[in-house]
């Protein structure tokens, strides 16, 4: 009886801990996710056009500029004015920007090999 209770009393720590490891990793994982939310995904389409059109992205100086590129072929994303330019290797991948908005104006990002604009970036002053 006594070591009947004990086991049921294990179980039920168990099933606690398992809650709180369940609960807490859930609590992490949305906020990951909010987290991913805020940074802005720009997605090419496999004829290299922008879905949705080309992304206006506008900052204050001193933000962090922060986007995701996606593209499903090997392509360069050129970022003008700070004049970054990054590898989608072949087959396909994301790039991510994310530098300090130190340069005032509004440029362009695009893809590099087809000339395709695919974000209008504007930093306020
Ligand atoms: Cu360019």
């Amino acid at each position: 009886m006594n070591s009947r209770t004990a086991a049921i009393g294990a179980a039920l720590v168990v099933v606690a801990v398992v809650l709180l490891i369940v609960l807490s990793s859930g609590g992490s994982d949305s906020s990951k996710t909010t987290d991913a939310g805020k940074v802005p995904t720009i997605v090419v389409d496999k004829e290299g056009h922008p879905v949705g059109g080309v992304q206006e992205l506008v900052y204050n100086k001193g933000d962090r500029i922060h986007f995701k590129v996606k593209v499903p072929f090997e392509e360069e994303v050129h970022l003008h004015g700070y004049d970054v330019a990054k590898e989608v290797p072949k087959g396909g991948g994301a790039v991510i920007y994310d530098l300090p908005a130190e340069l005032e104006g509004e440029f362009e990002a695009e893809l590099e090999g087809r000339a395709e604009q695919i974000v209008a970036l504007k930093v306020e002053p």
